[in-house]
């Protein structure tokens, strides 16, 4: 393709393994040319980010669990000892406990709640926050989200609605930051078979249901998924602000599917 984030850095979040979308997303900045920076949650996960940063070609790998402000704090600390302008953003991040998965919504704990919401929702206002000072030049700030937000989707649960807030994050934040010349965005991606999405019950039929009603039917591929959010973090993405961008195969604007 055509270098379309020479020159710019993109701080991707949410790199948990090969599988992870946030790892498309950087393999697709760096083939366009963008300085990336990687951040990992918890020391656990700090030598496999560093390995997947150094297979990429990411310029830094540094720590932040984002249900902690004071590793948010540290990232902003880190980022400013560098010197760095950040051109976009890309938040992969979500949380919920397995049982909230599966059990009927209406069993979700208060705290299982709060937590999906922390971590998956609340998670991306902080990073917003934390960013924010290292956008002089404006920018883009780009999340995933799945349809369960807005539709009914059998255990998704607690997800969903964690999703719901995600999206008008989404809208609030891009009315905040939008003088600065910062754009958020969500992209709600159809289902893919990540290291999270492995453990859920009947994921493999939701998969098959996705071939057979989607418009292009197909499953998502993280590298498509990546490619739009090249796109919104790039100038072509420029008018884009406060929207959800279904990268489903279409599947979204089906009702039922044709016989
Ligand atoms: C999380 C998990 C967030 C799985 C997720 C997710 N966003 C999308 N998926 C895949 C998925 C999951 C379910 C589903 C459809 C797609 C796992 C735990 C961490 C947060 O149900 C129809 C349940």
């Amino acid at each position: 393709m055509a270098n379309l984030l020479q020159d710019k850095t993109v701080l991707i979040l949410g790199v948990a393994n090969k599988w992870s979308i946030a790892h498309a997303i950087a393999a697709a900045a760096r083939r366009e040319g963008a300085r990336v920076l990687l951040t990992y949650q918890g020391e656990r996960q700090r030598l496999t980010v560093e390995e997947l940063g150094a297979e990429l070609g990411a310029d830094k790998v540094l720590a932040c669990d984002v249900s902690k402000d004071e590793e948010l704090a540290g990232l902003a600390q880190a980022l400013q000892a560098d010197g760095v302008t950040l051109d976009a953003v890309v938040h992969s991040i979500a949380f919920a406990n397995r049982e909230d998965l599966s059990r009927p919504f209406v069993e979700t704990s208060r705290s299982g709640y709060a937590l999906a919401q922390d971590v998956s929702a609340y998670s991306l206002v902080a990073v917003a926050r934390t960013c924010r000072p290292f956008m002089t030049r404006g920018g883009s700030i780009t999340t995933l989200s799945y349809l369960g937000a807005v539709r009914v989707v059998q255990n998704y649960n607690v997800m969903g609605v964690a999703k719901a807030a995600l999206e008008a994050a989404v809208k609030y934040l891009a009315n905040d930051l939008g003088p600065a010349g910062i754009r958020v965005n969500a992209i709600s991606a159809g289902p893919i078979k990540t290291a999270s999405a492995r453990g859920v019950k009947d994921f493999g039929k939701i998969l098959e249901g996705m071939l057979a009603m989607a418009p292009l039917r197909r499953n998502t591929d993280p590298a498509e998924v990546a490619d739009t959010a090249v796109f919104l973090a790039s100038d072509l993405g420029r008018g884009v602000t406060g929207n959800v961008l279904y990268v489903d195969g279409g599947f979204q604007v089906m009702a039922l599917a044709a016989p």
